[in-house]
C-alpha cells in the first residue's frame, strides 16, 4: 500500500534549497541559492562546496537542505574537486551543470590556487563566490574580500588593507566569462546565469552576498544594502567575456556611500576614510569604463 507522502503530488524536481536550512536571517546566500535554482531549471547542477557556510546550510546528517547532488570539498578545493565531477561527468555523458559554490575566504585567499589552476585550464565549470566580505561561518575574521576600515574578529580597528579585486585576477586568467550579480537586480542576474550556462568552460560568478550577522545590519535590509553598494559605485555591476571584453551593466546614480555603510555596524566605532573610499570608488569606475570603450562587447552578446 503507498504511503500519503509517496501519493502526494511532486515537483518536476526538487528545490535546490529545500525550506529549512541553517542560514541566518536575511543571509544573501538564500536568495542567491533560489534564484541559481530558478535560473539552472531543469538544468539540475551538481554543487560543489567546500568549508564555509554555504556547507554547513546543508544541516544535520541524515538530512540535508540541499535538493541536488552536492559534494563537500576540503577548503581550499572546490574548483579542483568541480573539475573532477565535470570530467566525470563528461566521460559518463552528462552535461548537469558542475557549480562551485564557495565564501570569499574559499575564493579570494584559500581557494585561489586551486581557481587559478582550474581557470588556467579552462574547466567546464561554473565557479560561483558569495562574497560576504567576512569568514563567516568560524565567527567573522577578516579576509581578502573585506574592504579597508571594516571592523572583524581579527581587525577590531578597521581593517588596514584594501579589498582584492578578484575580477581583474580571473579576467587575467582569460576566462570565457567572468561576472559580478547583485541581489537587487534580479533581471540581470536571470541573464546573467543563461549566459554562464550557454558558456562552456570556466566560468566566475561574483555575488556581494550581505551577512547580517557578520555586517551587524537589520535582515529586512538584505536587498537594499545591495541597491545602495551598486548605486553608490561601491559594488560595480558588470561583466567580462574573454577576460577582456568589459560591459558595465548597472550605472551608478550618485548615491551616497553613506547610505551603505550607516546601516551596518561593522563600519562604525572606527575612522573610517569615505574619502578614500570614494577616490577608490573613481578609480575603480575610470578603469571600468576605459575598458569598456575600448574593448566593447558586441551589441547582440547576450
Ligand atoms: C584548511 C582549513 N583551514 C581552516 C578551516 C576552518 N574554516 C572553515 S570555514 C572557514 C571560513 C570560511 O569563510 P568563507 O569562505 O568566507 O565563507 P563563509 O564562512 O563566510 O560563508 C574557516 C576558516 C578549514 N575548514 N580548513
Ligand atoms: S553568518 Fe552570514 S553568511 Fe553565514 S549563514 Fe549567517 S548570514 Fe549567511
Amino acid at each position: 500500500m503507498s504511503t500519503v507522502a509517496e501519493t502526494a503530488h511532486k515537483p518536476e524536481h526538487d528545490c535546490l534549497l529545500r525550506p529549512g536550512s541553517t542560514n541566518c536571517a536575511g543571509c544573501g546566500m538564500s536568495l542567491g541559492l533560489q534564484w541559481l535554482d530558478e535560473a539552472l531549471g531543469e538544468n539540475r547542477p551538481v554543487m560543489v562546496i567546500p568549508a564555509c557556510c554555504g556547507i554547513v546550510t546543508a544541516g544535520k546528517f541524515p538530512t540535508t537542505a540541499y535538493g541536488v547532488p552536492t559534494v563537500a570539498a576540503t577548503f581550499a578545493a572546490a574548483a579542483a574537486v568541480g573539475t573532477g565531477v565535470s570530467v566525470v561527468q563528461e566521460l559518463n555523458g552528462d552535461d548537469h551543470p558542475v557549480v562551485c559554490w564557495a565564501g570569499d575566504g574559499g575564493t579570494y585567499d584559500i581557494g585561489l590556487a586551486t581557481i587559478s589552476a582550474a581557470a588556467e585550464r579552462n574547466e567546464n565549470i561554473i565557479f560561483f563566490c558569495y562574497d560576504n566580505e567576512i569568514y563567516g561561518n568560524t565567527g567573522g575574521q577578516r579576509s581578502s574580500a573585506t574592504p579597508a576600515g571594516v571592523r572583524t574578529t581579527t581587525t577590531p580597528f578597521g581593517k588596514v588593507e584594501t579589498k582584492k579585486d578578484i575580477m581583474s585576477i580571473m579576467a587575467a586568467h582569460r576566462v570565457p566569462y567572468a561576472a559580478t550579480l547583485s541581489l537587487a537586480h534580479r533581471d540581470d542576474f536571470m541573464r546573467k546565469l543563461a549566459t554562464a550556462r550557454r558558456t562552456r568552460g570556466f566560468r566566475f560568478l561574483l555575488m556581494l552576498s550581505p551577512c547580517p550577522t557578520g555586517w551587524k545590519s537589520e535582515p529586512t535590509q538584505s536587498v537594499e544594502l545591495v541597491d545602495y553598494a551598486v548605486r553608490s559605485g561601491l559594488f560595480p555591476v558588470y561583466e567580462v567575456f574573454g577576460g577582456t571584453h568589459y560591459r558595465i551593466n548597472v550605472r551608478r546614480d550618485g548615491t551616497p556611500v553613506e547610505e551603505f555603510t550607516q546601516r551596518q555596524r561593522r563600519y562604525r566605532g572606527v575612522d573610517v576614510d569615505l574619502d578614500i573610499v570614494r577616490a577608490q570608488i573613481e578609480q575603480r569606475w575610470q578603469f571600468l569604463e576605459t575598458m569598456e570603450r575600448a574593448f566593447p562587447v558586441a551589441e547582440d552578446r547576450r
